[in-house]
C-alpha cells in the first residue's frame, strides 16, 4: 500500500520508463487506460495487471490526493518489473495525449476518462461536452497523429437511451439523451462509429448500464446510501437526504463490466455492445435493501430534498445483454440483493473505523483538557 506521506517517489514514477528513442518499449501487450483513478479504471487496471499487461494510466494533476483506488496496485519505479505507470494529461489538452500516445503504443486503449456525473452536467454543461464528448475525439486523433492501429474501447452509457422508446434497450434501441452528460456520450457513441467506418480502427462502444460497488463515488445514489445507512447504524449520521425514489436503474457489479470492456478488444472483430444485468429496481429498493440489511427501517431516516431532482429524467432502464452474452460469452455475476449487501458491508467497516477514530478524538481532547487543569 503506498503511504499517504510519499508523493516524491509517485512523481518519479509519473516521469520514469523504459524509453529507446522517443518511446517506450515494452515486451507484454500494453494498454493505456483513461481515468484510471475511477471506479472501473482502478478495476480494469488491476483485470489487465493480472492478465499480465503493462498498464499505462493517465492521470490529472491534483491539489490532493486523487489515487486511493489504484493506491493497492502501487509498485516502486525503481523496481524492474513494475508494470503499472502513471502519466498526466487531460482529455481537455490535446498536447499531452498526443505525446503521451507518441511514446507510449498501446495494444489497447480505454477511454474511461469523463465527467461522469449526470446531475452535475446540468451545473457545467459546457465543461461536461468538452471532457465527456471532445475529449473522445481528442484521444482518437492523437492516435491518428501517432500512426498507431491500438484498438480502442469508448465508456459508453444506458444514459444515450434516456426518454426510452422501448424496454429492454438493445443496440438498436434509438438514442434520447436527457442530460447534458447524455448528450455529450453521444457524440462519444458516434465519433468512435465514425472512426471505425472511416479510418478501420478497431474502435468499440461498450453501452454500459449502471454499475456499482464498494469503489462507486459516494455521490452516486447507490454508494451515498449505502454510506449513509451504515453511518446511520453506527450513530454518526441521523437522516438521508434524497432526489426522485422512483427512477429505476439496472443496476450490475462494477468489477463484472470491465470484463466485458476486455471482451470486447480481445474479440475477433470491433462491434458495439450493450452491458447490463436485465434486472430493474427502483432507488426506493435500493434504500429498502440497504437498510433492512442494517435492520434500519429507512421510513424514519429518508428525507426528500428536490435539490437532488434533475431538470430531465430518466425513469427507467433495462438492458438487454444477449448479444454481448452471445458473441462475448459475457455473464453478470452478482445480483441486485447481493451488490447491495457487498456495499452495505463494505461501508459498515467504514463507519466502523470512522467511529473508532472519532471515539479515540474525544479521548484525546479529553486528556489534553485534563492536562491543561
Ligand atoms: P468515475 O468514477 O467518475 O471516474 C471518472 C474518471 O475520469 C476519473 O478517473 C477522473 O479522474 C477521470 N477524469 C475526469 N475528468 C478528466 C479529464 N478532464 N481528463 C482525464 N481524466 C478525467 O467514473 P466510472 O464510474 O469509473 O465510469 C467510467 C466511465 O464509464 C465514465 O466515462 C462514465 O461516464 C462511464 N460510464 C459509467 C457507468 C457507471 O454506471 N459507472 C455506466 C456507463 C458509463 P479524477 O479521479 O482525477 O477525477
Ligand atoms: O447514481 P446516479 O447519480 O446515476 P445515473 O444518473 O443513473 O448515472 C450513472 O449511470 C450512468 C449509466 O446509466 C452513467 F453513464 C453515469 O456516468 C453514472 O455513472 O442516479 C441514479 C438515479 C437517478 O435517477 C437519480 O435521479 O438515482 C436518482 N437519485 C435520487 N436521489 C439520486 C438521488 N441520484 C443521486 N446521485 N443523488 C441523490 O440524492
Amino acid at each position: 500500500m503506498v503511504s499517504k506521506t510519499t508523493p516524491p517517489q509517485k512523481l518519479v514514477m509519473l516521469e520514469r520508463g523504459t524509453m529507446v528513442g522517443n518511446r517506450h518499449v515494452h515486451m507484454a501487450k500494453t494498454a493505456l487506460i483513461s481515468g484510471i483513478t475511477g471506479q472501473d479504471g482502478s478495476f480494469l487496471a488491476e483485470l489487465l495487471l493480472d492478465k499480465g499487461y503493462e498498464v499505462y494510466g493517465i492521470i490529472r494533476r491534483s491539489s490532493s490526493f486523487n489515487t486511493d483506488r489504484i493506491d493497492h496496485l502501487y509498485q516502486d519505479p525503481h523496481e524492474k518489473d513494475t508494470r503499472l505507470h502513471l502519466v498526466y494529461g487531460d482529455l481537455n489538452d490535446s498536447s499531452s495525449l498526443n505525446t503521451i500516445l507518441r511514446q507510449i503504443h498501446p495494444d489497447e486503449i480505454y477511454n474511461l476518462g469523463a465527467q461522469s456525473h449526470v446531475r452535475v452536467s446540468f451545473d457545467i454543461p459546457e465543461y461536461t461536452g468538452e471532457v465527456t464528448g471532445l475529449g473522445t475525439v481528442r484521444l482518437l486523433e492523437a492516435v491518428r497523429e501517432a500512426g498507431i492501429r491500438p484498438r480502442f474501447y469508448q465508456a459508453s452509457s444506458s444514459e444515450l437511451y434516456g426518454k426510452a422508446i422501448e424496454t429492454p434497450q438493445t443496440e438498436k434501441t434509438p438514442f434520447h439523451p436527457r442530460s447534458p452528460y447524455a448528450c455529450a456520450k453521444a457524440y462519444a457513441y458516434y465519433i468512435t462509429l465514425n472512426y471505425r467506418e472511416s479510418y478501420g480502427m478497431f474502435a468499440c462502444n461498450g453501452i454500459l448500464f449502471n454499475h456499482e460497488s464498494e469503489r462507486r463515488g459516494e455521490t452516486f445514489v447507490s454508494r451515498k446510501i449505502t454510506r449513509a445507512a451504515t453511518r446511520i447504524k453506527l450513530g454518526l449520521q441521523d437522516k438521508l437526504y434524497m432526489g426522485n425514489l422512483d427512477a429505476q436503474r439496472d443496476w450490475g457489479y462494477a468489477r463484472d463490466y470491465v470484463e466485458a470492456m476486455w471482451l470486447m478488444l480481445n474479440a475477433d472483430r470491433a462491434d458495439d455492445y450493450v452491458i447490463a444485468t436485465g434486472e430493474t429496481h427502483s432507488v426506493r429498493e435500493f434504500i429498502e435493501g440497504a437498510f433492512g440489511h442494517l435492520d434500519l427501517d429507512w421510513q424514519e431516516y429518508v428525507e426528500i430534498d428536490p435539490k437532488y431532482f434533475r431538470p430531465a429524467e430518466v425513469d427507467f432502464l433495462r438492458g438487454d445483454a444477449s448479444k454481448a452474452r452471445r458473441e462475448l460469452g459475457w455473464e453478470p455475476t452478482v445480483s441486485f440483493d447481493q451488490l447491495v449487501k457487498l456495499m452495505v458491508d463494505h461501508d459498515l467497516l467504514l463507519a466502523q473505523q470512522e467511529a473508532e477514530a472519532s471515539e479515540m478524538n474525544h479521548v484525546a481532547v479529553a486528556v489534553t483538557r485534563w492536562g491543561s487543569i
